[in-house]
């Protein structure tokens, strides 16, 4: 290794003795044009956009650099409870402009680059998106670092370095195209390698034991193959407190170990290459949302993550306590994003009992003390199990430790419940049968002292349904964490024409307390400030409609009422809903029905899983019905439909200022939360919704006259679903009717007959899961009533700005306090301020 320590060298303190680095206008650009000169050598002949990017984040770079020191010191020095993320999920988005925002620099910033020549805006936009995660999930933990380092809280993330992120979508004749998204292919200028902590990750091999010197029998995992992994850390910076927190994500690279066998049959440069296949675990994001793939690349990229981030934290353990693990639980939590790193409880105890000698009680007492389990979703296809087999092959010894576990808890079972099989069956770690499977939610469970979900409704759910079993067991382990979102970049970041119109009327407060938001509703009927209100919104409803003409070909007029829906393509989220709206409107028009119009400009955008071949084609339906109306001369100045390409997190941050209806549309019981219901409502945009998910507590909130809700509740959608008939409730409504004719006879597949059969089959099916059919009647009125307060535009203003007022309470502040307050329990730390 290159990275012995020095013998010779004595490095004194003078080596960091650095004066701060300029924040104003002149000194950052002098930094600016040095990286650009001389750092990347650019020249006078230079017109590529990339490079003022390059050098204005290196610039940012060191800001951040001389604080992240500064607060890695605090946390040592105070000694202090430390809380690690783990998540193969992190949806970081852009970070230039966020990392501007929070050190407090951006008109410096721009004003510099302006006499340069240079417009900030456009530089800005030459960064990719870090899209590493699927959606909610990966987004919420990207907002929760954020929280953390701005109530600077010692939190860290932990990590997969994913080579490729989520694909890159195209549509090509209406169709999903998924194209690679190599998005570190010019570098990434955000991350420090810091191949000084790698760490060795066992796969496959065999169990010995053997007695040690005390004759104690000791486990030994042999014969394995190793995989390295190198972690790379990207600042986190928190709001204007110098505050600079840690992601840290694990790159896979192969051990210098090879195959001698293969080597000496002659075979040296296939035996080299075979290294290479190590170096796939971190490759690719897996592109599943709210859904199990069951592949055993996904299972070794979870060990992979596992492993390397627990070696990390008991190193650091042992480097500062030796081998006394007594106070660990104390001082270390972690909390587990989903099931998805829950291999951790299994993965904790081994390193405990094998690798650093503690008994098996003392262990197990360390990990259920430190372990904390968020669930994220109720939808049974997303729950994961592992085949046995397969963890007998990768991970035997801790297909071992999971027997173990399993054992002494179905003992406990047993003895609270004599003679209950079918509920020691029932809850057993392992799913019986003739594959029998590892039920991970079951593990993360068993294993922590927290279990949450994610809004007051799904916490309930989760206590009375998937988890009852356990909730009997354990009551006081569940607990409710509504997610939330980060005000920084969901509001002041990404809509700064809000931002400076409530500077002028309440301050800057809201942007660290978000609950002071609720100081503008009594200018909801401020006739003076609804009027800014409406000039906001519009100009940045013109931002969005220039996003959709380039992106779409489609005209958005921003006098229309722009109707959004972006999110993940899921048959649950009832995007199909929102076409049969659409078809509805248009037949409205073909039929002349058109007293009191309100134009309507909607808005489709999201991923479909590449397997996922009903989220496929319900995407092929957007874009063709979109194709039949928008060529429609009738639906001029009327009716809009836009599918928009490859949504992202970039994309919402110009989509979520322009919208005016949130579309949060799920069959009610099914969306566990859901996060972009709260940025469009911190935006001033209203909600047409389902009683699902945070959608309550967004009601709650702003009350009904400020919420268009509509359709059944989960209690109904249980009651109706026996007897559900949507050919009933089809052929007794005429708009239904209607709309399932124009479907029907192919009107919108006119040279692709059977294109939509799979569709139209899901809504008449009696047994459709999602119900679409039976929210349709309740949905068509809540737009209407929708359409009907936008033509009364003071109302409407009234709505949006009291939206906006009552959005303090889905700040992820918020959130990471309540986590903060009922598990972590961490004192904040202070780092020593820059200057
Ligand atoms: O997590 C979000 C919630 O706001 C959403 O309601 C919820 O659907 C989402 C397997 C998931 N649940 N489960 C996933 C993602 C990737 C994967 O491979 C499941 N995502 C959610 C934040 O709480």
């Amino acid at each position: 290794s290159p990275f012995t320590d020095l013998t010779k060298s004595q490095p004194s303190p003078r080596l960091f003795d650095l004066p701060p680095l300029a924040m104003d206008r002149d000194g950052l650009a002098e930094d600016f044009k040095r990286y650009y000169a001389n750092t990347l050598g650019r020249d006078t002949d230079c017109r590529s956009a990339y490079y003022p990017y390059r050098a204005l984040s290196i610039t940012l770079r060191d800001r951040l650099m001389e604080r992240w020191k500064r607060t890695r010191h605090a946390h040592d020095q105070a000694q202090c409870k430390r809380t690690y993320y783990l998540s193969l999920e992190f949806l970081m988005g852009r970070s230039l402009s966020n990392a501007m925002l929070n050190l407090g620099i951006t008109d410096e910033v721009e004003r510099g680059l302006y006499d340069l020549g240079l417009l900030l805006e456009e530089i800005a936009s030459n960064e990719p998106d870090a899209g590493l995660g699927n959606g909610g999930l990966g987004r919420l933990a990207a907002c929760f670092l954020d929280s953390c380092a701005t109530l600077q809280l010692p939190v860290k993330g932990y990590g997969l370095r994913y080579e490729y992120g989520m694909f890159r979508q195209l549509i090509e004749n209406g169709y999903q195209i998924e194209e690679p998204d190599h998005w570190m292919r010019e570098g990434h200028p955000w991350e420090l390698e810091r191949p000084e902590y790698t760490q060795r990750v066992q796969f496959g091999g065999r169990i010995e034991i053997h007695k040690d010197q005390h004759g104690r029998l000791r486990v030994h995992w042999v014969d394995t193959q190793d995989v390295l992994a190198v972690p790379f850390d990207t600042p986190i910076p928190g709001y204007r407190n110098d505050t600079i927190n840690t992601l840290r994500l694990w790159k896979a690279a192969a051990t210098d170990e090879f195959d001698l066998r293969e080597f000496n049959a002659g075979s040296y440069p296939e035996s080299v290459a075979q290294k290479n296949s190590a170096e796939h675990i971190t490759m690719v994001l897996y592109p599943n949302d709210a859904n199990e793939c069951g592949k055993e690349l996904r299972l070794r990229q979870q060990y992979f993550l596992a492993s390397a981030s627990l070696k990390d934290v008991l190193r650091e353990w042992t480097r500062l306590n030796g081998d006394d693990f007594s106070g660990f639980a104390d001082k270390n939590c972690f909390q587990l994003n989903d099931t998805h790193p829950a291999i951790s409880v299994a993965e904790l105890m081994r390193q405990l009992v094998d690798d650093k000698g503690l008994e098996w009680d003392e262990a197990w007492s360390i990990t259920t003390r430190t372990m904390a389990y968020t669930n994220h979703t109720l939808l049974p296809e997303a729950l994961e199990r592992w085949p046995v087999r397969l963890f007998e092959n990768l991970l035997p010894r801790l297909l071992q430790i999971i027997y173990e576990i399993n054992a002494r808890f179905l003992a406990e079972v047993a003895a609270k419940w004599p003679g209950d099989l079918d509920r020691k069956r029932r809850m057993s770690l392992i799913e019986e049968g003739s594959d029998p499977q590892v039920r991970m939610a079951y593990l993360a469970i068993v294993g922590s002292f927290s279990i949450n979900g994610v809004a007051a409704l799904h916490s309930r759910l989760l206590r009375g349904g998937l988890f009852r079993d356990f909730y009997e067991l354990w009551p006081a382990r569940f607990n409710n964490k509504t997610n939330g979102v980060t005000p920084r970049r969901w509001l002041a970041l990404c809509n700064p024409a809000l931002r400076e119109l409530l500077e002028a009327r309440i301050g800057e407060g809201w942007i660290r307390n978000l609950e002071q938001l609720a100081r503008v509703a009594p200018l909801a009927d401020d006739t003076g400030f609804r009027d800014r209100w409406h000039q906001v919104k519009q100009a940045n409803k013109q931002r969005l409609a220039d996003l959709v003409r380039e992106q779409c070909g489609v005209e958005f007029p921003i006098t229309a009422l722009f109707d959004v829906q972006v999110k993940r393509i899921h048959e649950y989220k009832r995007q199909l809903l929102n076409l049969l709206h659409v078809i509805h409107l248009y037949n409205r028009i073909k039929r002349g029905d058109l007293d009191n119009w309100t134009p309507r400009c909607v808005l489709i955008g999201g991923k479909a899983a590449p397997g996922y071949t009903m989220a496929k084609v319900i995407i092929k339906l957007a874009n063709n019905i979109a194709a039949a109306i928008n060529a429609d001369p009738d639906t001029d100045g009327r009716l809009r439909l836009a599918f928009l390409p490859d949504y992202r997190v970039s994309l919402m941050e110009i989509i979520a200022p322009g919208a005016d209806l949130s579309e949060q549309i799920s069959t009610a019981g099914k969306e566990a939360s859901g996060t972009g219901n709260m940025k469009f409502m911190m935006n001033g945009a209203i909600t047409i919704g389902t009683y699902d998910g945070a959608n309550i507590e967004i009601l709650e909130q702003v009350g009904e006259d400020n919420f268009f809700l509509f359709g059944l509740t989960a209690e109904q959608i249980d009651e109706v679903r026996p007897h559900y008939d949507p050919n009933r409730l089809i052929e007794g409504d005429p708009d239904f009717a209607a709309v399932m004719r124009l479907l029907e006879t192919g009107h919108f597949n006119q040279f692709e007959p059977g294109l939509f059969d799979a569709v139209i089959r899901a809504i008449r099916d009696p047994q459709d899961p999602w119900m679409t059919a039976a929210d349709f009647r309740a949905y068509i009125d809540a737009q209407e009533r929708a359409a009907a307060a936008y033509r009364d535009q003071p109302r409407w203003l009234r709505m949006s700005i009291l939206n906006c007022a009552g959005s303090g309470p889905f700040s992820s502040d918020r959130t990471i306090s309540e986590y903060n307050r009922d598990i972590w329990r961490m004192e904040p730390v202070a780092p020593d301020p820059v200057r």
